[in-house]
């Protein structure tokens, strides 16, 4: 008996921990969804690849340090400086493009709250001005990164950018906030339809925002 029972936690334990942390959630629409803003193949590899690369290589390192359940992705970005440079840089990804596919939508008919509005027409003019912005940051970033519209601690809102997979909610950032839109500007997110030309991607991506979600997140984050 007790050996069946010690047989049985063990392989508990082992289920445990043989657990992935981290999984992709399904893209909400189809490869070809966003055409022709973002074409398919873009989206079918930067989805299967670049994104399933990120949490793959996200759960060995954790398991390889022995962190596998560590918790969640706030564990991890509120403690940032005490991981590997692999976990930051895989952790960030998965994060961020998970963010990144939710924020994208294929209905081009979606409209921000009417809340969320008034707040970018407050920290930013107009919707043009906020675009404007968000897009120069985007354009401006130099190398791989990411440009956001965040909630700042004081509850404004902000544009900022961060390079590589670093994100605003990681501990050690320098501008640090909750992201509500994120636009990836890897050039592995434009670069087969768009080549060299970032500026036309940043152009074309405002026509498949997904307001509704990012209104969302917005409420979201000024409850926090
Ligand atoms: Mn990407």
């Amino acid at each position: 008996m007790k050996t069946a029972l010690l047989t049985f936690t063990v392989l508990l334990i082992s289920i445990n921990f043989s657990t992935a942390q981290f999984s992709q959630e399904p893209l909400p629409y189809a490869f070809n969804a966003l055409e022709p803003f973002i074409d398919a193949q873009t989206m079918e590899i930067h989805y299967t690849k670049h994104h399933a690369g990120y949490v793959a290589k996200l759960n060995e390192a954790l398991k390889e340090t022995g962190m596998e359940n560590c918790g969640d992705m706030s564990v991890i970005f509120s403690n940032m400086s005490k991981y590997s440079s692999v976990i930051r840089n895989n952790a960030g990804g998965h994060f961020n493009h998970t963010l990144y596919w939710k924020i994208l939508t294929p209905d081009t008919s979606v409209k921000p709250s009417a809340k969320l509005l008034k707040a970018i027409e407050v920290d930013f003019k107009s919707m043009d001005e906020f675009k404007n912005k968000l897009n120069k940051e985007a354009a401006g970033r130099f190398g791989s990164g990411w440009a956001w519209l965040i909630v700042t601690p004081e509850n404004k809102l902000a544009v900022v950018s961060t390079p590589n997979q670093d994100n605003p909610l990681m501990s050690d950032s320098p501008v640090k906030g909750t992201p509500i839109l994120g636009i990836d500007v890897w050039e592995h997110a434009y670069y087969l339809k768009y080549k060299n030309k970032r500026a036309d991607y940043l152009q074309a991506i405002w026509n498949i925002i997904n307001w509704e979600t990012v209104s969302k997140l917005y409420d979201e984050a000024m409850l926090k």
